[in-house]
C-alpha cells in the first residue's frame, strides 16, 4: 500500500488563500456570453477585471479521494446582474459536492439537466450540499469578496459545456436596491 501524506493548511479568511494552492484567475473576457446585458458588458470589458479566484488543492483523479479548493468572488454587476462564477456539472454528473461560506455574502444556484432550479442563499458559516447530477453557480449579491470553500470528489472533474450554451434559467439581479431572482428571459428547455 502507498500512503500519501495527509495535509494540514490554514485558509488565509480574509483573502481566502490557501497556501501552496494552484492558483486560478478567471476575468470578464473568460466570461464571454455569460451575461445578459451584452453591452454593459462590452462597456465594463474596457477594464476587464477579475471577477474570481480559485485556490485549488487537487489530486489525482481517483475514485474516493477528495480535493478542495477556495473561491474568492469579487463584487460587481453586469447591467444588473450580480458577478458569478461559470458554473458547470460534473463531469462524473453523479459526483456531490460541500461548499462552506467563510466571507462575504452571495448564493448558489442550482439546476438540473431537466432545468429545475434552486437558488440557495449564502454567508459566512453556510454549508450547502450540492448533490448529484446538479450545476452549480455561485454569485455575490454583496459588495465585499463573496469567499468559499468547496470539497468535492477528486474524479468529479467539470463540465462547463451546457450551462455555456444555455445559462441558468433564473438569474441574479439587483432592482431597485433589492437581490432579486428572477427568470432569465433568454433561457429555454
Ligand atoms: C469545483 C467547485 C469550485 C468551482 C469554483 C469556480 O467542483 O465547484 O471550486 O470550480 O467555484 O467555479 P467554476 O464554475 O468556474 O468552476
Ligand atoms: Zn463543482
Amino acid at each position: 500500500m502507498e500512503y500519501k501524506n495527509p495535509i494540514g493548511v490554514d485558509i488565509d479568511l480574509e483573502t481566502g488563500v490557501i497556501p501552496g494552492a494552484k492558483k486560478l484567475v478567471r476575468k470578464l473576457s473568460d466570461l464571454r456570453g455569460y451575461f445578459l446585458d451584452g453591452e454593459a458588458y462590452n462597456e465594463l470589458l474596457k477594464d476587464d477585471p477579475v471577477v474570481y479566484e480559485v485556490y485549488a488543492v487537487e489530486q489525482e483523479e481517483k475514485d474516493g479521494d477528495l480535493n478542495f479548493a477556495t473561491t474568492v468572488l469579487y463584487p460587481g454587476k453586469v447591467g444588473k446582474e450580480f458577478f458569478f462564477t461559470k458554473g458547470h456539472f460534473h463531469a462524473k454528473a453523479d459526483r456531490a459536492e460541500i461548499y462552506y461560506g467563510l466571507k462575504g455574502k452571495g448564493g448558489m444556484l442550482l439546476q438540473t439537466s431537466e432545468g429545475k432550479v434552486e437558488w440557495i442563499p449564502m454567508k459566512t458559516g453556510t454549508v450547502v450540499y450540492v448533490p448529484p447530477y446538479w450545476a452549480h453557480r455561485t454569485v455575490n449579491t454583496g459588495n465585499e469578496p463573496f469567499i468559499f470553500l468547496a470539497v468535492y470528489p477528486a474524479d468529479a472533474g467539470h463540465d462547463y459545456g451546457s450551462i455555456k450554451d444555455k445559462g441558468f434559467a433564473k438569474l441574479v439581479i439587483e432592482e431597485d436596491g433589492e437581490v432579486r431572482v428572477i427568470d432569465n428571459p433568454r433561457w429555454s428547455e
